[in-house]
């Protein structure tokens, strides 16, 4: 690599996941400053500058030996091969007749093109509309993937017993209406100000920690329900209820129990807006099962003393109440019922559709939730049409590579997994976020390739076949915007590109002429070129609301344009609320529904017509004795540029920093800095273990991220010496109903590693 160590430029603005900032390149160091205008700014943007040109980063296009030389199929070899470098021209060639092979043999229903990832926050070079686009327009068609790591229960049940799911975080309940009205926030796993730091797309102030600031000086009551006590920051001075890891929803039952039996519950909101909780209320009372899910029956479940269920609900009753459910509550088995019954207890307490009341899903969890939307469209390039239609949901991968043509059920269907020969991805890493890596593993053996466009060298570029260098969001060109945030922005570029990396889309233009569909493809666009028109689409927006729509020369120079924002009207329930005939929800009943006959329809266990406790498989017993909570890291945007310097500051001897109560290191002779093994039957992991009362006993927290690196990769289950705990998660769906991702919440034994600490190499090259 040869970068002029003088190199000085003028700071220039971007736009990243993690803020707006500017950045200059100063004697060949690169500098990164928050916007200024952001009351709030995201350290996370301090990975950057020693990540731009880290070991890390890859530098020329990449093929595995094993399959050079024994052609495409299914490998063990995957991940504990060596690489062959290759230029450009002959990677793209050798690509591109694979691509042929495999849609002449197999047709295009042979490629995993699900492809799931943040990627990076330009709204052009966004990998997943790159590899989408190509792949549709180029190529024929693909497997895809639907739905969400994030929300893959929430986003399968909310249609159906509450309304449109996108709504629900993004035109709901705000932030100014929890500063100005809310009384009590019952926060269900909380509203870490360290998940709102990050927004897809960019935006450009955090408001989170001042909004709580300002509700709490108004007297607004924050009450946290979780494991965590870091899960509500300082400014919100919430009282701590540290419930057992999954069973938020035998709580939530037993307060709207404590309600129902005192006669507090809001019978005529019940009445008027909801249907089917008759059917509800004798599961409640018990007069179907016998069992009254009462405080008395909750606190051996919960954790939670039954007088403080009961005090709890009581203090709900008749005040403006916002109940929040973080995301992380339905990423774990059965993660429909705390997410259906959040909606239920908002609903016993008749406060949906108020300012600063009701239910605020996933409040909290990113950073363009609970604000206003823009006013005007924003910049989207085109996906084309998928051709082929063929999906999965998203966290149902390994399965699919493990058992072609059998069948599962997803949302009352009845489905059959396609048989997929070849993996492309862009734009995600798959060992960061799928479950139960060993079996990943063998999952991406079955294919006959996998090809990945990486900045770095993460596990999944390493188990991949052809690996192709791609540039880093710094390194081009792009319109930073986010829907929820005014200022939409001119990025430029910082730096020029690592080496040979290239960027996606010059990757894909390369494949898709030797395709014969470049034009399909380009539609003979630059870059350049392709941005001016993608901005035209948000000129025109301006232009029909009669305001100054500068030409894109202009916004280029400016480096920012601020956007005209919706009113803050409460959104669909609001509506529902103040005329629910003329304004119904988008359900089946119009109504929220307490008994849903549709789901109650599809006859599933996993699933039933109305909220229920459901008690998990898995449970910490002799073993796995402790719950493992896998929540998201603060110091980076899940294993993005773990190797930059403020995720690398966070870990202790090179690893990634779990913590533990004292009690339960104590039973096992740990102590705090000591370096942990974390196992269960499916694998283990090493971190260093920090000490500390503000987690639940019982309970050990280790946050994803770290990047998975196995000791010895020819093991079938190698020890992940570095801490990343999908190694011990369970790859199992949240329920027949969504087959959501359930990787928040698994059960592990803890012991102290006393043998030599193996080095850390995820962060060096492979040889
Ligand atoms: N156990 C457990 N597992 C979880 C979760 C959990 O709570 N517990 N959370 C889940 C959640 S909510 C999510 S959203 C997922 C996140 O999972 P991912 O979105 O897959 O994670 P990222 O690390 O953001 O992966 C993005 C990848 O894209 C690469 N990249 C960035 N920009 C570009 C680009 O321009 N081009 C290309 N080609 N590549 C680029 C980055 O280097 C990085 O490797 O993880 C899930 N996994
Ligand atoms: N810094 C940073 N911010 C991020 C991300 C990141 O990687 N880094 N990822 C972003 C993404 S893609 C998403 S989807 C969101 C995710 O948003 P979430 O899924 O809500 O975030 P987590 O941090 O995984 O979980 C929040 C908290 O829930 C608590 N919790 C876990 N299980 C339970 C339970 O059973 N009951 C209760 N009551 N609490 C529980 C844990 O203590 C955890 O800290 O975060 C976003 N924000
Ligand atoms: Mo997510």
């Amino acid at each position: 690599m040869s970068f002029d160590t003088h190199e000085t430029s003028a700071f220039r603005p971007h736009s990243s996941h993690w803020g707006v900032f500017t950045a200059a390149m100063r004697d060949g160091e690169l500098v990164v400053r928050p916007h200024a205008g952001d009351s709030d700014p995201n350290a996370i943007l301090q990975n950057f500058p020693t990540a731009l040109r880290h070991r890390a980063r890859i530098a020329q296009p990449m093929v595995r030996r094993g399959w050079l030389e024994r052609g495409p199929g299914p490998d063990r070899a995957r991940g504990r091969d060596d690489f062959v470098p290759m230029a450009w021209d002959a990677v793209l060639d050798l690509l591109g007749g694979e691509l042929r092979r495999i849609r002449d043999s197999h047709g295009p229903g042979a490629v995993f093109g699900g492809s799931y990832g943040w990627a990076s926050a330009g709204r052009f070079h966004h990998a997943q509309s790159q590899i989408h686009r190509f792949l549709n327009c180029a190529f024929g068609g693909y497997v895809a993937s639907v739905n969400s790591y994030s929300s893959g229960a929430a986003s399968v049940i909310v249609p159906h017993v509450l309304g449109e799911y996108e709504k629900l975080t993004k035109h709901n309940v705000t932030w100014d209406q929890v500063a100005q009205h809310s009384e009590v926030v019952l926060a269900f796993g909380g509203m870490a100000l360290k998940n709102a730091m990050v927004a897809g797309g960019g935006i450009s102030d955090h408001v989170e920690r001042g909004a709580m600031r300002s509700a709490r000086a108004r007297g607004c009551e924050f009450i946290l329900v979780g494991p965590l006590r870091s899960d509500l920051p300082e400014e919100a001075g919430a009282e701590w209820i540290a419930n057992i890891p999954g069973t938020d929803t035998a709580l939530m039952l037993a307060l709207v129990h404590t309600l129902v039996s005192e006669g507090l519950h809001d019978r005529a909101f019940l009445e008027r807006f909801t249907t089917g909780w008759p059917v509800f209320e004798h599961y409640l009372l018990g007069t179907t099962d016998g069992q009254p899910k009462n405080a008395a029956w909750a606190a051996p479940i919960t954790g939670v003393a039954a007088e403080a269920i009961r005090a709890l609900a009581r203090r709900l009753h008749g005040r403006r109440v916002l109940v929040t459910v973080a995301h992380a509550l339905q990423r774990a088995e059965h993660g429909e019922q705390p997410v259906w019954m959040g909606a239920v207890l908002a609903a016993a307490l008749g406060q949906v559709g108020l300012p600063g009341g009701g239910y605020g899903y996933a409040l909290g969890a990113i950073g363009y939730y609970g604000r206003r939307a823009n006013a005007v469209p924003g910049p989207t390039l085109s996906q084309g049409r998928n051709r082929h239609g063929n999906y999965i949901p998203v966290a149902r991968i390994a399965d699919m590579l493990l058992n072609p043509g059998t069948t599962y059920r997803y949302n009352g269907q009845t489905r059959t997994y396609p048989d997929i020969r070849l993996v492309y991805w862009a734009g995600g890493n798959p060992f960061h976020h799928h479950q139960d890596l060993n079996r990943l593993r063998q999952a991406f053996a079955q294919v006959d390739t996998l090809v990945v466009h990486e900045q770095a060298w993460t596990a999944t570029a390493r188990h991949a076949d052809i690996v192709l260098p791609a540039t880093m969001t710094l390194e081009r060109e792009d319109i930073g915007y986010s829907s929820h945030d005014p200022l939409m922005v001119a990025m430029h570029r910082i730096a020029p590109p690592y080496a040979e990396a290239r960027d996606d889309y010059d990757i894909f233009a390369g494949l898709s002429r030797r395709l014969g569909t470049e034009e399909a493809f380009t539609e003979g666009r630059t870059a350049r070129e392709w941005l001016h028109h993608l901005y035209a689409r948000t000129q025109q927006g301006l232009r029909d609301l009669g305001l100054p729509a500068p030409a894109f020369e202009e916004f280029w120079e400016a480096g920012r344009l601020r956007l005209p924002q919706a009113a803050d009207d409460g959104g669909p329930w609001r509506a529902f609320r103040e005329d629910p005939d003329s304004n119904p929800l988008p359900t089946a009943s119009g109504r929220i529904e307490v008994f849903c006959a549709t789901i109650a329809g599809f006859n599933e266990a996993s699933c039933p017509g109305h909220p229920a406790w459901l008690p998990p498989i898995e449970v910490p017993g002799p073993g796995a004795s402790l719950h493992l909570v896998a929540n998201q890291p603060a110091t980076r945007l899940h294993s993005q540029l773990d190797f930059g310097a403020h995720s690398l500051a966070s870990k202790r001897r090179g690893r990634e920093v779990a913590a533990m109560h004292p009690q339960d290191a104590a039973e096992r002779g740990i102590n705090d800095g000591d370096i942990i093994r974390l196992y269960n039957l499916r694998g283990a992991c090493l971190a260093a273990v920090r000490l500390t009362t503000d987690i639940r006993p019982g309970v050990v927290q280790l946050a994803t991220g770290a990047w998975y690196d196995p000791a010895d990769p020819h093991e079938d289950r190698p020890l992940c010496v570095h801490g990343n705990p999908n190694v011990v998660t369970r790859d199992a769906g949240t329920s027949a109903l969504a087959q959501g991702c359930t990787g928040q919440l698994t059960v592990v034994e803890v012991e102290r590693f006393t043998g030599n600490l193996p080095p850390i190499r995820a962060f060096d090259p492979p040889a």
